[in-house]
């Protein structure tokens, strides 16, 4: 017997309301997980408390790290702005895409998507707060400032990445408070001054006087309008990098600067270093005697206290609008910083305060962990890509690290892979080696240290007999990192 019409009808709208409701609930299933990338400027993970760091406490960041994964091998794959950012944000090594400067990597890519322009390809809303791709600071900070220019100054950004866009302005050494500038000023005449120069401002006034109390405040505002929506949000702190300007409370904790504790000073300590290897930025050619240098320390550390404080306040929206649990959250820096070991200050060097970067996954359901895996921020495009359900592009150069949510005891790497290209410098970081070779052909010097016997890269192992085999090893290693580098779909 055939069914009655009114029976086929009926079957057929129950199998139509099914399917329906089946779809519904998978898709409120595979929501997407959100995408909350933090990114500190020229910050060292030796200043975070979670990294160890008795002096500068951190509250946030430590909470962060208490729920997810805090990678203690992360690295750069180049210890300035540029083309450090170029690269996790492309997914290819500078020496892939050649960009090893200050510039938008839109050119050499072609329509290849970046990491948030995939996930905006993917449905999601995509958008950066202040600084991501390269931008000046102070000079765009600042020129922000002035109301007609907020929308002309967007640095090496790449306008394609992103749904919307904001960028914030701060006063950034102009702002009122107690200032000084410490360096190249040993008679103490010259005045608070901009540039790329160390400059402490104690500032008068709260948090939103300044670039990075206004990105906390616009990204808690984007949290909250686009909390029912998958998205990928950037938030780019300015701090710690110079000026040294933060409210003055944030100063308290580390007065009276001279009791603060420098590196310690090795005799000798440049005499096996490569002239390529003495840093760009020195004790002595910044002409800081040691008061100078303990109140540099203590201004890097109250700006690195202002920044965490407002990562929590981004923290916290994400709990007051209910995204915990839908929001894979990652904090790092664009690269490390020199705070006067081996009279060094700030970046560009190779050795592990500058190529290393704190890094913290946290994934909503993933249990915390501490990982030692050698990993690279370039990991990170198609690790978020994988963690969200997207599809991983082929041409990517990272490696998706996720598995390492699940088992933090796997390795993914034997060597992580940096550059300094304004100093033709390459690093190669194994868990127990670091090398740094300076020229392609090596013909700069090298340096070789043993990590574990030698951790804060005291003695250049590079000129002794005794460890020549595991030089010659490192300078194939490199050729062969390169090769592997250049050989990419661009
Ligand atoms: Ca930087």
């Amino acid at each position: 017997m055939k069914p009655s019409p009114f029976f086929r009808h009926l079957t057929t709208r129950l199998l139509v309301g099914l399917v329906a409701i089946m779809a519904a609930g998978s898709a409120q299933c595979e929501q997407p997980m959100n995408v909350l990338f933090i990114v500190s400027d020229d910050l060292t993970a030796t200043a975070l408390s979670c990294y160890g760091n008795q002096r500068c406490q951190t509250p946030n960041i430590d909470s962060l790290a208490e729920l997810g994964t805090r990678f203690t091998r992360a690295y750069c794959q180049a210890t300035y702005c540029g083309p450090s950012r170029a690269s996790f944000m492309t997914g290819y090594y500078p020496h892939a895409t050649g960009v090893l400067g200050y510039t938008n990597p839109r050119p050499q890519i072609g329509d290849r998507p970046t990491w948030p322009q995939h996930f905006r390809n993917n449905g999601y809303y995509a958008a950066r707060v202040s600084k991501i791709f390269h931008m000046g600071v102070p000079g765009g900070v600042e020129s922000f400032a002035d109301p007609q220019k907020t929308n002309d100054w967007n640095g090496a950004d790449d306008e394609h990445s992103w749904t919307e866009r904001f960028n914030t302005p701060g006063l950034e050494w102009k702002a009122p408070g107690d200032g000084e500038t410490l360096e190249r000023n040993p008679e103490g005449k010259k005045p608070v001054m901009g540039g790329n120069t160390f400059v402490v401002v104690e500032a008068e006034g709260d948090d939103e006087v300044h670039a990075d109390g206004k990105s906390a405040a616009k990204a808690v505002e984007l949290l909250q309008k686009h909390r029912d929506k998958p998205f990928w949000l950037g938030v780019g702190f300015v701090r710690p990098h110079v000026p040294f300007v933060a409210p003055e409370r944030f100063f308290e904790p580390f007065k009276p600067f001279d009791k603060l504790a420098l590196p310690e000073k090795v005799a000798g300590d440049w005499d096996d270093i490569p002239s390529p290897g003495i840093n760009y930025k020195t004790s002595k050619n910044m002409q800081m005697d040691l008061r100078r240098q303990r109140k540099a320390l203590g201004g890097y550390y109250a700006a690195v206290r202002f920044m965490d404080a407002q990562v929590g306040k981004v923290l916290k929206a994400l709990d007051d609008n209910g995204l915990r649990d839908k929001t894979i959250v990652i904090f790092t820096s664009d690269h490390g910083y020199h705070l006067g070991e081996h009279d060094f200050w700030a970046k560009v060097s190779l050795h592990d305060e500058s190529a290393a970067v704190p890094l913290i996954i946290s994934v909503p359901g993933k249990p915390a962990a501490v990982c030692d895996s050698l990993v690279e921020l370039i990991d990170l495009y198609p690790t978020l890509s994988r963690l969200c359900g997207l599809p991983v592009p082929g041409h990517l150069q990272g490696k998706d690290i996720s598995a390492l949510l699940n088992d933090p005891g796997q390795q993914v790497r034997q060597a992580a892979f940096s550059v300094a290209p304004m100093r033709k410098a390459f690093l190669l970081r194994e868990p127990d080696w670091a090398y740094i070779q300076y020229n392609e052909d090596g013909s700069g010097g090298a340096e070789l240290f043993d990590m574990t016997t030698d951790p804060k890269q005291y003695v250049n192992l590079a000129s002794s007999k005794e460890h020549q085999a595991t030089v010659d090893r490192f300078r194939d290693q490199l050729s062969q990192r390169l090769l592997e580098v250049r050989d990419n779909d661009l």
